[in-house]
């Protein structure tokens, strides 16, 4: 179906998130101790960058999506695990015959190699830092779906990157996966905020598109680059999205090192899964 292949540069390495520790600004508690400004650029990162808009642009899709501090601490608490609600790596699979059943919601994360997509998982969850995720220095290391389990509320697959190395099934191996696998609710796409739209993205949201499936676009790397270039990615990327039919209008931006949007996001993943009740303040 999707002939068109882009190869990226190889590279290997990688480390866990139980080596490196839980981050400080791992939970929405401590990051609420900062200022107030401060805290809303982590809570909701379009914030920053609105003021820079022209007075043209709609901002409207941008935020969508905007939970009350109560819900994303009812959220947070799905991402922190315990004796009874246990986060943890479930398993790998190669093919979709080896892919675990499916008796809860999952939502899955794709995008090119090295867009960010461990790291995003690993951010995410970093109130369970025992969790092995592993994120690669260099593109092209992870080629298996690996699924993780967040207690018995949902699944989470971090999905092999497109590019330079990918195994050679991997686009049947994605096709497979979306076409087929039915307690999947959301697929999460991710784009590099710091380069914008690349051939390779455009071809995942086609394929996205024609599994007529939900979706959400991630805009990863924030921190990476200037404001004036992420802007601009930004409104090319808002217009792509008004051409699709099952994309989220609101893209999520993060940056999985600074946390930007981790809160937001978690709370969003808790919502799609059915995890959570959103109070009315919230308009998605
Ligand atoms: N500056 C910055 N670097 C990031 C961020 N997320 C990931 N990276 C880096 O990008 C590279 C690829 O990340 P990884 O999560 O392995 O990408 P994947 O191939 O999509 O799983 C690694 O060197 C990460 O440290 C981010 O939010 N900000
Ligand atoms: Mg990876």
């Amino acid at each position: 179906m999707f002939c068109r292949r882009l190869w990226l540069k190889p590279g290997t390495g990688f480390w866990t998130a139980s080596q490196q520790g839980a981050h400080n600004l791992a939970s929405f508690h401590q990051a609420s101790l900062l200022p107030q400004r401060k805290l809303r650029g982590l809570l909701f990162p379009f914030s920053e960058l609105e003021p820079h808009l022209a007075c043209s642009v709609d901002r409207g899709h941008f935020q969508l999506f905007q939970p009350s501090v109560e819900d994303i601490t009812k959220a947070e608490k799905l991402f922190s695990p315990s004796s009874s609600h246990k986060i943890d790596y479930h398993t790998s699979a190669v093919r979709m015959e080896h892919a675990p059943s499916q008796n809860q919601p999952e939502v899955c994360f794709i995008g090119r190699s090295n867009v960010g997509k461990s790291s995003l998982i690993r951010a995410l969850f970093s109130l369970a830092p025992d969790v092995e995720i592993r994120v690669s220095k260099t593109p092209g290391h992870t080629k298996k779906m690996n699924f993780f389990k967040v207690g018995k509320a949902f699944t989470m697959v971090d999905m092999p990157g497109y590019g330079y190395r990918a195994p050679k099934d991997f686009v049947e191996m994605v096709e497979h996966y979306l076409g087929s696998r039915k307690n999947l609710v959301r697929t999460f796409l991710l784009v590099d905020g710091s380069v914008g739209l690349q051939e390779a993205d455009m071809i995942a949201l086609e394929m996205c598109e024609e599994f007529s499936r939900p979706y959400v676009i991630v805009v990863t790397k924030i921190d990476k680059c200037r404001q004036g270039v992420l802007l601009t990615n930004l409104l090319q990327l808002q217009d792509a999205i008004t051409q699709t039919v099952r994309c989220f209008p609101q893209p999520f931006l993060v940056s999985s090192l600074h946390f930007s949007g981790i809160y937001l996001l978690r709370c969003f993943i808790a919502h799609v899964t059915g995890s959570i009740q959103l109070g009315d303040t919230c308009r998605s």
